[in-house]
């Protein structure tokens, strides 16, 4: 039986799951939750995951909700090459996927919200986020290709959907060149799914 995605078509969170599920060349199927209609909230949703967000993902008798945890049951058991088992190897992507649900959804993400879903958020506290996560970020990708390993990982995956979008925030990725080719890394991936920024962003 195919895998179910549960998931909204802008959302970066979704996208990291979309993404690697395409790269690990799995048969899915997505099933879209309408957010602006509150769907989430309803109670068939709440059941596959009571915090009311997607992604959700189902597989076979494993319903499994948040997208980093998703990418490591997906790596685990479909692509190990993704996330190394070397104790250390390991903790350093687990870093990167705390930063992908800390940093750079508080940042970019959070950014994102409050320009395309009018969220009410503090906008310039989520700006100074996100350029303090990108100057991190510009730093540590000037001496290495990936976040996390000598090759892309689930890291490398969580990271990049709302780092990508930064722009639909109205964060700019002009001065983040190192991020900026790292970006372009991911995308030249075999069949990786690059995101797509809303016409009004400005790169
Ligand atoms: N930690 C979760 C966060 C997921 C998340 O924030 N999803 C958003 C869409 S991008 C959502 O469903 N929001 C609806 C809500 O929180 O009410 C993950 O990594 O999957």
């Amino acid at each position: 039986m195919k895998m179910k995605l549960y998931r909204h078509p802008l959302s970066g969170h979704s996208h990291r799951v979309e993404t690697f599920l395409s790269l690990l060349q799995r048969d899915y199927e997505l099933v879209d939750v309408d957010l602006m209609a509150g769907e989430h909230q309803g109670e068939r949703f709440l059941k596959l995951n009571p915090f009311g967000q997607v992604p959700v993902l189902v597989d076979q008798e494993v319903t499994l909700s948040d997208s980093t945890a998703i990418l490591v049951y997906l790596a685990r058991k479909y692509g190990p090459e993704w996330l190394p088992s070397d104790a250390l190897a390991q903790a350093q992507v687990q870093k990167w996927l705390s930063v992908a649900s800390g940093e750079v959804a508080a940042g970019p993400g959070a950014a994102r919200l409050v320009k395309l879903f009018g969220a009410q958020l503090d906008y310039t506290a989520a700006l100074s986020k996100a350029h303090k996560l990108l100057g991190l970020l510009e730093a540590h990708l000037s001496s290495r290709d990936f976040l996390a390993s000598d090759r892309p990982t689930v890291a490398d995956v969580a990271v990049y959907s709302y780092v990508a979008l930064a722009p639909d925030g109205g964060v700019s990725l002009e001065n983040y060149p190192k991020v900026r080719s790292w970006i372009a890394r991911l995308e030249a991936l075999p069949h990786f799914l690059a995101v797509r920024l809303s016409p009004t962003a400005q790169a």
